[in-house]
């Protein structure tokens, strides 16, 4: 059957937006309508395709407003694209605000569409924190007619902090296959100054206090390796922070700064291991993308990471905080390739669990069932 899919996420860098634009155009690809109707082009969406309509959102600038309205223009704009091209679903990404802004929308608009909406932490590990949110978070998924969270640690989290008679499908991420894949490109490595023996961690996120690079670079600087490079990808609030503690730490020599990066699957793969020691991680879909490339991961026990990462399988999961433990567990991925190979293998082959064939299909099962109810 096919559908008018409307879609609601951050365009810009983070995981949530990766899935949310990764799976529109998987379903633009199975013959799908699929609406985009966001801030701005979501990021990895940068191929033509006949199925997919990008929708504006423009913020007013009326000088009256002292914060503009983006949650009830969204809503107005969902309105109008759901009478101009009679969507049969909405996809929000987050309850907070896009499952409230879709329910706003659809109520403007006098239709009963079904919404489906997917949790991907934040909305509820730290906007649940916040007793006046609460009912916002609530509102948005009383209103949704499937909810969908990208992790078992995320559905019993909400139903825990939000309400306990929700109903919740564990839909895990995916990535692109074609793109997150072994490769090899050394003159990539010898741009970044790396050479043949240089040993090579690389750390991705937004650099928000949540994603504890304080401790990436703690455990990094503990560890007893010849030739230690630390890779950092990415940018947000704590850059100069983060700049200022690897001077004070004297690893400028050892630090590279990759800055923000649209597709990561080549730095991926010019690197020996992979960590994120998180303090909070629905899901860690970088730790699915390093898998996916060949390279192990150390990660947090936050979250969703160790259903990524099963300890001792793909890489090794540390508690959270235990600097000692993830030197240790870096340590050993880079000094004994055997050890190397044999969680290279067992990533490789557990990747294919997260394979995006199926979960596109779990998703498109979800929206069919919705429409026919
Ligand atoms: O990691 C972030 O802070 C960004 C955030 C986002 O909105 O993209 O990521 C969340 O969604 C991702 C996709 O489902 C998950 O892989 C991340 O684990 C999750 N982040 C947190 O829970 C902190």
């Amino acid at each position: 059957m096919k559908l008018r899919i409307g879609v609601l996420c951050y365009p810009s860098v983070g995981g949530s937006g990766i899935l949310a634009t990764e799976l529109g155009m998987k379903l633009a690809d199975r013959g799908h309508d699929v609406h985009f109707i966001t801030s701005s082009i979501p990021f990895r969406l940068n191929a033509y395709h006949p199925n997919i309509t990008f929708h504006q959102v423009e913020i007013n600038q009326y000088s009256v407003f002292r914060y503009p309205p983006y949650d009830i223009t969204l809503a107005s704009k969902i309105a109008s694209v759901i009478e101009a091209f009679g969507l049969d679903v909405i996809h929000a990404h987050y309850a907070v605000p896009h499952a409230v802004c879709a329910a706003l929308g659809r109520e403007m608009a006098g239709r009963k569409i079904p919404i489906v909406s997917t949790l991907h932490g934040t909305d509820i590990t730290v906007l649940g924190e916040d007793e006046e949110l609460k009912p916002a978070i609530l509102y948005g998924l009383r209103q949704s007619n499937a909810i969908t969270a990208v992790s078992d640690s995320l559905r019993r989290e909400t139903l825990e902090r939000i309400a306990p008679d929700l109903t919740i499908n564990v839909i895990h991420n995916f990535i692109d296959e074609s793109v997150y894949k072994p490769q090899a490109d050394s003159a990539l490595r010898e741009r970044y100054g790396l050479n043949a023996t240089d040993r090579v961690v690389i750390h991705v996120s937004n650099f928000r206090q949540v994603k504890r690079i304080d401790l990436v670079l703690e455990a990094f600087k503990l560890l007893n390796v010849p030739n230690k490079k630390l890779l950092l990808v990415g940018d947000g609030p704590l850059m100069g922070a983060m700049r200022r503690l690897v001077s004070e730490m004297g690893l400028e020599q050892n630090v590279i700064f990759a800055g923000k990066q649209e597709q990561v699957a080549e730095l991926l793969s010019i690197s020996d291991v992979h960590v994120l020691l998180s303090d909070k991680e629905a899901f860690g879909l970088v730790a699915l993308e390093a898998m996916a490339t060949g390279v192990p991961s150390v990660v947090s026990d936050a979250g969703g990471l160790p259903e990524v990462i099963t300890d001792g399988v793909e890489g090794y999961v540390v508690a959270r905080g235990d600097v000692p433990g993830a030197t240790a567990a870096l340590e050993a991925i880079l000094l004994d390739p055997e050890l190397h190979a044999k969680l290279r293998a067992g990533g490789l082959k557990r990747a294919g669990q997260f394979a995006s064939h199926d979960i596109v299909n779990a998703y498109e099962h979800l929206y069919e069932q919705v429409v026919h109810r």
